[in-house]
């Protein structure tokens, strides 16, 4: 059977912890499905305004060949919905929400990959300021 994977986040900044975990995703089925954090969410999470607005970011995700679709993430409490909007057998994330999806494991696989290690959004807009 061919299996949809969905995976979620703000992906501001784009780099390549965010690439490594967009293209390990995608080999895990046969397509890759995306919520893009909306500007809001991300506000609500990270306490910030991305540096990206939202439609800019969906368009860097839509662009890359490993992923076949991209919608704009509300609320991080839909997940159920999306995933079943979408059909997705797979629900991947990285380990820094280790856990935290566990609950969705009746209605799909939940695999939390590791970071790539020593590079975030946040660490890249540090380094950038100083
Ligand atoms: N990531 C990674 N390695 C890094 C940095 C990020 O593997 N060095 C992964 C994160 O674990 C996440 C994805 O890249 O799976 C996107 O990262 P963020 O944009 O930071 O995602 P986040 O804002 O945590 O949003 O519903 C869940 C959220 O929308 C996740």
């Amino acid at each position: 059977m061919k299996k949809t994977v969905i995976t979620f986040g703000t992906f501001d900044v784009f780099h390549v912890g965010h690439l490594n975990l967009l293209e390990r995703a995608a080999k895990l089925g046969e397509s890759l499905i995306v919520g893009v954090s909306t500007d809001a969410l991300n506000i609500s999470k990270k306490g910030r305004h991305p540096i990206y607005p939202e439609g800019e970011r969906v368009r860097l995700i839509q662009a890359l060949r490993c992923v076949d679709e991209v919608f704009l993430e509300h609320s991080l409490e839909q997940k159920l919905e999306y995933i079943r909007e979408y059909r997705a057998d797979i629900l991947v994330m990285g380990d820094d929400w280790g856990g935290r999806f566990d609950w969705l494991m009746p209605w799909c696989e939940v695999i939390y990959l590791p970071r790539t290690p020593s590079i975030s959004t946040t660490e890249v807009i540090e380094r950038i300021r100083t």
